[in-house]
């Protein structure tokens, strides 16, 4: 990896609670990320996120190891997912990074990246796009940030226990897979041949009609994958 290169990882789901993931991310960050031009998070970075104001032990730490990244001249470019789209601007400013829109169009090394979390492209889900739809509301947001802390904890802690398939490594049934229609009209809108995503914790590369190809990025656990971008083109890496 000596050649100039970018990175790009999603679904670690930090939290306090997931120790492996938590080791794999400092480890990747250590082995891997500081020979990179950039690192693209791109979704569900953390299990959850209630605000930029709760800072843990925990979270200092994480956003300290970002912050130490982008100062060294890795530029740190994150999107939100579904779980930490509360992620704001003093966590920008903290760790250096800039938000990316979902999806975002991004050139690497001369070549048209279409970049998105992956939620968007799971269409048959309805229930969830529904639920989508009024989370992303910015009043929502808003309303719910002007909670105090606690009151937010309590909350999202009510959330996370009322689902019985939270565990991390094991598969989540309520995460449906995304649409072939979803995909091609991604790829016709937006002109390009490769997209990478997340969300559905199923690691794999998929091929298209046309060239076009899917890859997907799995969740972190017991093992970590990442993908690396260089003028050689895409490629695919899990680690543990
Ligand atoms: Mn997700």
């Amino acid at each position: 990896m000596s050649q100039p290169h970018s990175l790009i990882i999603s679904d670690l789901h930090l939290s306090e609670n997931h120790a492996d993931s938590t080791r794999l991310f400092f480890r990747f960050i250590e082995e891997k990320a500081y020979s990179a031009e950039a690192l693209y998070i791109i979704g569900d970075f953390f299990e959850f996120w209630i605000g930029d104001d709760d800072l843990s032990d925990y979270h200092q730490s994480i956003i300290n190891t970002l912050a130490k990244l982008s100062q060294s001249g890795v530029k740190l470019f994150f999107m939100h997912g579904n779980r930490d789209f509360l992620l704001g601007k003093k966590f920008a400013k903290m760790t250096g990074a800039t938000f990316l829109q979902d999806p975002s169009l991004v050139n690497f090394y001369g070549r048209n990246i279409l970049l998105t979390h992956g939620d968007q492209l799971c269409t048959d889900d309805i229930r969830y796009q529904k639920y989508r739809k009024v989370v992303n509301r910015k009043w929502v947001q808003k309303f719910f940030l002007l909670l105090p802390l606690s009151r937010r904890k309590a909350l999202a802690l009510k959330i996370h226990h009322s689902n019985p398939h939270r565990k991390p490594g094991q598969y989540r049934p309520e995460i449906t897979d995304v649409t072939d229609q979803a995909v091609n009209e991604a790829f016709e809108k937006y002109q390009v041949n490769d997209l990478i995503h997340g969300h559905t914790h199923r690691l794999a590369i998929h091929d298209y009609p046309n060239n076009r190809k899917r890859y997907v990025l799995g969740d972190w656990h017991e093992h970590g994958s990442y993908i690396e971008l260089s003028k050689d083109g895409i490629m695919l890496h899990s680690f543990s």
